[in-house]
């Protein structure tokens, strides 16, 4: 059994992520976490390990890897069981779409990093925020109704199993409803991301049942 290390932090959409990965694999492991709010990520420890200063960070048998979907598509490669990726190349193309639209087109436009630079001012923060989330799962649906006219439906993003774009899906949405993003825009998005959110693996990984959950 690998030895596995995950640094991360409860809130934290791309760390949401990778807990969902190693849920759904039946992977074990131990959670290390960085407080981003306390600003622990920028710590000479943390950067040693991560020299972007931002969770998560893996350690698999002491090597040690950061960047989300790096890190899912190392764990699929590792313990290919159950796939995250479909077979089919032009499928496989297709929710790395999904993916790389969430991972580079929304998530870093929100990290906390970005809304520091942007302003000062909480709720101009909450607006840009919420502006790029709006525009990317509007895409995101855009690709759902396209694939879905390919003939590929199902309760998940694509199509009845979980694959990487859900993993990346339901931390987004979780990220879009503290930004105020009203989800009933988007059906097939909101319908997918709650369905692959219930999953055991998803349950598994939430915000809530981590240990550095801060509970109001
Ligand atoms: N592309 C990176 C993004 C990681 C990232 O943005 N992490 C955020 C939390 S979701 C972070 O650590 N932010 C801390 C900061 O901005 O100082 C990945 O997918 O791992």
């Amino acid at each position: 059994m690998a030895e596995i290390v995950l640094y991360n932090y409860w809130r934290s959409s791309s760390s949401y992520r990778v807990r969902f990965a190693l849920a759904l694999k039946g992977l074990a492991y131990r959670y290390v976490a960085v407080n981003l709010l306390d600003k622990e990520q920028r710590e000479v420890s943390h950067v040693s390990r991560s020299p972007t200063g931002y969770v998560p960070c893996i350690e698999i048998d002491g090597r040690s890897m950061i960047e989300s979907v790096a890190i899912i598509e190392l764990l699929d490669e590792l313990f290919p069981d159950p796939p995250l990726y479909p077979r089919d190349q032009w499928q496989r193309a297709r929710v790395r779409a999904m993916v790389e639209l969430i991972n580079a087109g929304i998530q870093p436009l929100q990290n906390l990093n970005v809304l520091e630079r942007h302003s000062s001012d909480p709720k101009e923060r909450i607006a840009w925020a919420k502006h790029f989330n709006e525009r990317g799962l509007a895409a995101l649906e855009q690709l759902m109704i396209a694939n879905e006219a390919d003939g590929i439906c199902g309760h998940f993003a694509f199509g009845d199993a979980l694959t990487a774009a859900d993993l990346c899906l339901v931390p987004q949405l979780y990220g879009a409803r503290r930004f105020g993003v009203e989800l009933a825009h988007y059906p097939r998005v909101l319908a997918a991301g709650e369905a692959a959110a219930a999953t055991k693996a998803g349950l598994a990984a939430a915000p809530e049942a981590q240990p550095d959950a801060v509970r109001s």
